[in-house]
């Protein structure tokens, strides 16, 4: 049975954020990102992107190319507020979501008794009645060309790709729309005269395995419409941390401190990169005769942001007594959630061995709220 996979990518996220916050942006050019001298550009509205801004492009650039656009520095927790409220409604439809980004996601709603357009405009009513924003939605039989659908006519597009539909589509493609190759590769296809999906289509498997090692393979199926990546719904990463051998050894609490403030930072990116939440914050501390003392604590919700790990761990300091010089210090978050909301933290391994098992509607049962469990067992059926 073909699958049903949907990629949903938000429109000019950051940017539509910011028009959406302050109407009086709406409609104009408004350009997000690094405001200073060496700034680059986060993302542009649509309006922006007119006058040829994009995304990475020098702000100084950004800035000549539209002198009257309006600049705006990143408010990166307020987009993770809102990135939040949209990963919530697709949890909602189904447990079967992958984060990809800040504002992208596939899901894999083979299993969901509805059909998947139907699915695509719930997403997009919801998503616009809780936040004011648009998405575009692609849907097809596989990642890469739901991906692309997503991207066919944005901003709030909805687009199927179906399997008849493949490769006349791709055709016309330019080579960088296919997933695996980046500028670079583009630059080396163009040399031997290979600009579009439609010439690389004539290339043996052979040649595209010289030529990309073995992403060749996987280049050589995406064109042909063959894409068998599934919609990873679970993460194996157990903890995150950062720990760092000191120039010198100390007893300065104080400095001490100041590497956990640092290492709270880079672990909390890692985190709202991963898409994931902690509660178990854990100080490790190796002493002067090289013996590696470990003290946690576990906090009643989830957290991310660095302010709140970096409390936590500064806690654990403070109540330490240090009896001994340090010579390398540590901090590691564990007890990892996708989701911080308690009635969605099946989403672990466990729930995909039940379905395996084909018990789940006791183990859903003992988990999540009565929707879900309407869900769980319409996938049981399914499976049997
Ligand atoms: P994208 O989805 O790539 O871009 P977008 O949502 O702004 O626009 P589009 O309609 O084309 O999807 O990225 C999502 C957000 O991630 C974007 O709003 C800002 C951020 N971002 C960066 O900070 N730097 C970058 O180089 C890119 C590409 C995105
Ligand atoms: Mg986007």
């Amino acid at each position: 049975m073909k699958r049903k996979i949907i990629h949903v990518d938000m429109d000019a996220f950051f940017a539509s954020i910011e028009q959406q916050d302050n109407p009086e942006y709406r409609g104009k050019p408004v350009i997000v990102g690094g405001l200073s001298g060496r700034g680059v550009v986060s993302t542009c509205s649509y309006e922006a992107r007119k006058y040829g801004i994009h995304s990475a492009m020098p702000m100084y650039m950004a800035k000549k190319l539209c002198p009257q656009g309006i600049f705006l520095p990143v408010r990166r927790k307020r987009y993770e507020e809102v990135s939040e409220q949209i990963f919530k409604i697709l949890y909602d439809i189904t447990p079967f979501v992958e984060p990809v980004s800040i504002d992208e996601a596939y899901l894999d709603v083979t299993h969901v008794d509805k059909n998947p357009e139907d699915i695509a405009l719930e997403i997009k009513k919801r998503v616009k009645d809780a936040t004011g924003l648009t998405v575009s939605v692609g849907i097809s039989y596989n990642k890469f060309l739901a991906k692309l659908a997503s991207d066919w006519n944005k901003p709030d597009g909805l687009m199927v790709i179906t399997e008849d539909m493949v490769p006349e589509i791709l055709k016309p493609l330019p080579v960088t729309k296919v997933h695996g190759i980046g500028e670079k590769s583009a630059e080396k296809l163009r040399s031997i005269g290979i600009e579009t999906v439609e010439d690389l289509l004539k290339l043996p498997q052979e040649n595209l395995i010289e030529l990309f090692g073995k992403t060749g393979v996987e280049i050589y199926n995406r064109i042909r419409g063959i894409d068998e990546r599934p919609v990873e719904t679970m993460r194996e990463i157990k903890s995150i941390g950062k720990e760092k051998t000191l120039e010198k050894d100390t007893k300065n609490k104080e400095l001490l401190i100041q590497h956990l403030k640092e290492f709270s930072e880079i672990v909390s990116e890692e985190l709202i990169k991963e898409r994931l939440y902690c509660r178990t914050v854990t100080v490790k501390i190796k002493t002067a005769d090289f013996a590696v003392h470990t003290k946690s604590k576990t906090v009643d919700k989830y957290i991310r942001f660095s302010e709140d790990i970096y409390e936590v761990a500064k806690g654990i300091l403070e109540e330490w007594k240090l009896e001994q010089y340090v010579r390398l210090i540590g901090l590691s978050v564990s007890n990892l959630s996708p989701v911080k909301y308690e009635q969605l933290s099946f989403l672990d391994k466990r729930l995909v061995k039940v379905i395996k098992a084909g018990n789940l509607a006791e183990e859903i049962n003992k988990r999540i709220g009565k929707k879900i469990i309407k869900k769980g067992s319409e996938l049981l059926k399914d499976n049997k």
